[in-house]
């Protein structure tokens, strides 16, 4: 199972993904992230948020959250499905459409194509959506990385740009709305999904070897 976290700045991922981290150690799930999910993510994490010197253009910013992805996917994702493992992943593909995409004005569908080119037909199987107004969650912010400072107007096409994704893909994407609610609030709503989806899926997995015949009908 591939479940990822998606959503403005400051709309609580971080928090929920530590937050995850408590029920996570007695299980088999890998918690990771986009950009930085290994070593050499981590060197693109720097030049893309932290590094004030570079300045990448539109173009070569998409191209390495890609580099990142594709090493990511390979080295880490892929071989944590392999064993099994649920795989819990801080922004995924949704990100470089909505902020890539929607935010900076790059092609759309050109940027769903590189995905799925590096992607390798991997696919999120469940996508938590946690939205926020772009206000409150921009207020939230403490220290403000490259792409925050970018400022609210570009905040306000991001929770669009997510809120438009989720309405074309509404069985993979659950929204969560955390204006109102504080973070163990939102932490319950998304164990509980997990939990309940977790079940599902080993029932589905179950009565596939049953009932092989069954298959098509689940
Ligand atoms: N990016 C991209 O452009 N293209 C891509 O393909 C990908 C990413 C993959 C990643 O930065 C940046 O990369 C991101 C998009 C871009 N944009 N930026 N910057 P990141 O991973 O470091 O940052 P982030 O994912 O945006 O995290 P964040 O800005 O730190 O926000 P957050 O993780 O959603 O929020 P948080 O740190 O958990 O919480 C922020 C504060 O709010 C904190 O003080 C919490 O205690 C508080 N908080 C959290 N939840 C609540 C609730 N429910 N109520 C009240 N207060 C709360």
């Amino acid at each position: 199972m591939f479940i990822t976290l998606e959503g403005p700045d400051g709309a609580g991922k971080t928090t929920q993904i530590n937050l995850l981290a408590s029920i996570a150690k007695n299980e088999n799930y890998l918690l990771t992230r986009n950009p930085g999910g290994t070593e050499f993510g981590l060197k693109l994490r720097e030049i893309l948020l932290n590094d004030n010197s570079v300045s990448p253009s539109a173009i070569a910013e998409l191209m390495l959250y890609m580099s990142d992805r594709a090493q990511h996917i390979e080295t880490v994702i892929k071989p944590a499905l392999a064993k099994n493992q649920i795989v819990i992943c801080d922004r995924f593909i949704d990100s470089t459409v909505v902020y890539q995409g929607y935010a900076r004005g790059l092609n759309i569908d050109f940027i769903k194509g590189l995905n799925d080119f590096v992607c390798q037909g991997l696919k999120p199987d469940l996508t938590f959506l946690l939205d926020i107004d772009a206000n409150i969650g921009f207020g939230r912010l403490k220290s403000k990385d490259k792409i925050e400072a970018e400022g609210l107007d570009f905040q306000k096409k991001v929770r669009a740009g997510f809120l438009e994704l989720a309405s074309q893909e509404p069985n993979r994407f659950e929204i969560i709305d955390t204006n109102a609610l504080n973070e163990l609030q939102v932490h319950e709503k998304i164990k509980n999904k997990i939990m309940t989806y977790a079940k599902t899926l080993s029932f589905q997995q179950l009565t596939r070897k049953t009932f092989p015949k069954c298959e098509q009908s689940l």
